[in-house]
């Protein structure tokens, strides 16, 4: 009979994404690129891999759906990386469910949401993330998956040496 290891596994990172990114790829490329939201979760999920995190990946078009993906997180994951799209700068609702999030929070916006109109310069979001990656096109989700896993890496060590 094979023994059940007791090594502790880390949970894994989620990825969500908010309305309209399901057609990513697909058009405005002068703004959002080429690639499609599968290729953006497959090459996250392999960065996440290399430092031997799962990437579970989730997209919606609806408020209330991503606000149950956030909860979802609360005790499914290890770290948060969330790009709310137009929510961003409208849905308190998905701020209130940050703020019930213990772990790292990276906003991610493929344009810069700063460099826009002005209805894009506040950010509901960013009153609970840990920090943000904007303007670095699809790019920037594998640089949240590299800022989560070092923020995760700050933490555990911390938490190594208080104990
Ligand atoms: O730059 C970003 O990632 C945004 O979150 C994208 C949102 C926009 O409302 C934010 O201000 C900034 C819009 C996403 C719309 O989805 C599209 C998908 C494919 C092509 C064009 C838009």
């Amino acid at each position: 009979m094979s023994k059940k290891s007791n090594k502790h596994k880390a949970l894994p990172i989620y990825l969500v994404n908010g309305p309209n990114l399901n057609t990513l790829g697909t058009r405005e490329p002068e703004i959002y690129g080429s690639t499609t939201l599968a290729q953006v979760e497959a090459m996250a999920a392999e960065r996440a891999a290399s430092h031997g995190y799962a990437l579970v990946a989730r997209q919606s078009n609806k408020e209330g759906e991503l606000v149950d993906y956030i909860q979802e997180a609360r005790t499914h994951a290890s770290a948060l990386i969330l790009n709310a799209a137009a929510y961003t700068h409208t849905s308190v609702a998905i701020l209130d469910a940050l703020k019930m999030l213990a772990m790292p929070v990276i906003e991610v916006h493929i344009s810069n949401p700063q460099a826009r109109e002005d209805f894009r310069h506040h950010s509901y979001v960013a009153l609970a993330a840990t920090g943000s990656v904007t303007g670095m096109g699809t790019f920037g989700y594998v640089l949240a998956v590299e800022a989560a896993v070092n923020l995760l890496k700050t933490r555990a060590s911390k938490k190594g040496k208080s104990q």
